[in-house]
């Protein structure tokens, strides 16, 4: 029976194990591999003079990064990796790659980000690329578990819509039969219908598509998006269960991921104390414009921006009462005071990582909005007529997945938290 290499200890006296050859050391006499599989590396100790003519077959053949199977008596020694050796009965090559390999595995050779994504699946081999998408993994189901005790309810909206949400510019359109469609960039408008539909909270993790056309190290065109809306709630009651769920992913993966955190050389991992703090949209350009990077009322916040509020805040924050210009048409102004609105970001230090806002629940002023930013309400019946029909008051937001992993992992380049990622020039693998 296979054993996962973790479980392959001195107590146990025969162990088969199947996994890649991670390294190879030729010492003459006396050859190791390092065979690897996703829980571990053992060192398989091969004394030439003592072991089977096939073993010594295989171990001619045997290429970096091939597939094998050994099997063999299982040893102590101080001088192998966790303590102990596998010296082989058997050695067989399941599947040989090829020499020069795209990419070392072993780390031993840095390679670009760029060459690293063209070979991803080798690239997912190293044990420190694997452990950001065990995290990630973690992550996930922490806010999925949060969630669902908060009885919030999982859903799946379209991926091909017919309008925008966050502002015409940023849509890829599609060849959907006669008609025009689109790549949704975010699933706002659904999840607020959900609301209509008597749903009262709801959640989806999925993708959204952006058309962006800068290339930076925190956008994607494709991102997971962590969506909550719920009715019966303002703006101050969802920033309550966007920091209570951040914060629960952070202890989550303190709590199950202590390895990964090793293998990543993350030691001092701190899970951020709720409530975070806020601060006003004119609180944030003042400490802007005092840090040297003058903003004025209705400017959106530039990257140096964030940076300089960020040190000041030095924890995750909240953003709030944004100038009701700076945000789509579905945010709720202040009744009081209309020219900022119930909106508000989510801030890591290095960058925001959500926005939310309470939303417009009322079919007068909403299609007002509409209007007000240029846009054609005929193109939002669909989404309008909820509102006609009796719509509780709701709010919510969007948390991009890929950035909280990477503020999480310190990751420098947003690429590094996601499988397969897609930007301006890459569309393959
Ligand atoms: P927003 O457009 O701010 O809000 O997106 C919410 C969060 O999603 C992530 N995100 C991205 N991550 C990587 N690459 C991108 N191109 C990208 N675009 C967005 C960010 C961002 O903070 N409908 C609103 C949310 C709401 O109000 O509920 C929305 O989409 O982390």
């Amino acid at each position: 029976m296979r054993i996962p290499i973790k479980d392959v200890t001195p107590s146990i006296e025969h162990a088969k194990i199947f996994g890649w050859v991670h390294e190879e050391r030729d010492l003459g006499g006396l050859t190791f591999l390092l065979v690897r599989d996703r829980t571990g590396i053992l060192q398989v100790t091969i004394p030439k003079k003592k072991v089977s003519a096939e073993v010594l077959a295989a171990l001619k053949e045997v290429t970096r990064e091939s597939v094998v199977e050994v099997e063999g008596v299982v040893k102590a020694t101080e001088k192998a990796p966790n303590g102990r050796e596998l010296v082989p009965d058997t050695l067989k090559i399941i599947s040989k790659a090829e020499t020069p390999l795209p990419l070392d595995v072993s780390e031993k050779v840095p390679a670009e980000l760029d060459t690293r994504l063209d070979n991803r699946y080798l690239d997912l081999r190293k044990p420190k690329v694997n452990a950001i998408f065990l995290i990630r993994n973690s992550v996930l189901r922490a806010i999925n578990e949060y969630l669902w005790d908060n009885k919030f309810t999982q859903v799946q909206t379209p991926k091909i819509v017919a309008a925008a949400t966050e502002g015409g510019t940023e849509l890829f359109p599609l060849a959907y039969f006669d008609k025009e469609a689109f790549l949704n960039q975010s699933p706002q408008l659904y999840k607020q219908m959900l609301m209509g539909a008597g749903f009262d909270r709801v959640f989806e993790i999925g993708p959204i598509f952006r058309a962006e056309e800068h290339n930076t190290v925190r956008h994607l065109n494709e991102a997971t998006s962590i969506d909550v809306e719920m009715s019966f709630a303002n703006e101050q009651d969802a920033m309550s269960v966007l920091e209570n769920a951040v914060a629960y992913a952070y202890q989550y993966v303190k709590d199950h991921c202590a390895a990964e955190l090793e293998t990543l050389e993350i030691k001092d991992f701190k899970v951020p104390s709720v409530p975070f703090p806020k601060i006003t949209y004119k609180e944030a350009i003042e400490i802007s414009t005092e840090g040297g990077e003058p903003l004025a009322f209705g400017d959106d916040l530039s990257s140096a921006a964030e940076r300089v509020i960020g040190e000041k805040m030095g924890t995750m924050y909240f953003i709030t009462e944004w100038p009701t210009s700076t945000r789509p048409f579905y945010t709720m102004p202040f009744e009081d005071k209309p020219e900022v609105c119930r909106a508000f970001d989510m801030m890591h230090p290095r960058m925001e990582l959500s926005s939310g806002a309470q939303r417009c629940h009322i079919y007068d002023l909403l299609v007002k909005q509409i209007k007000d930013k240029g846009l054609n309400p005929d193109a939002f019946e669909f989404y309008l007529n909820p509102f006609r029909y009796g719509m509780p008051p709701h709010a919510g937001w969007g948390l991009g997945a890929e950035r909280l992993v990477m503020t999480m992992l310190d990751l420098q380049n947003i690429r590094e938290g996601v499988l397969f990622p897609r930007d301006r020039h890459r569309v393959s693998p």
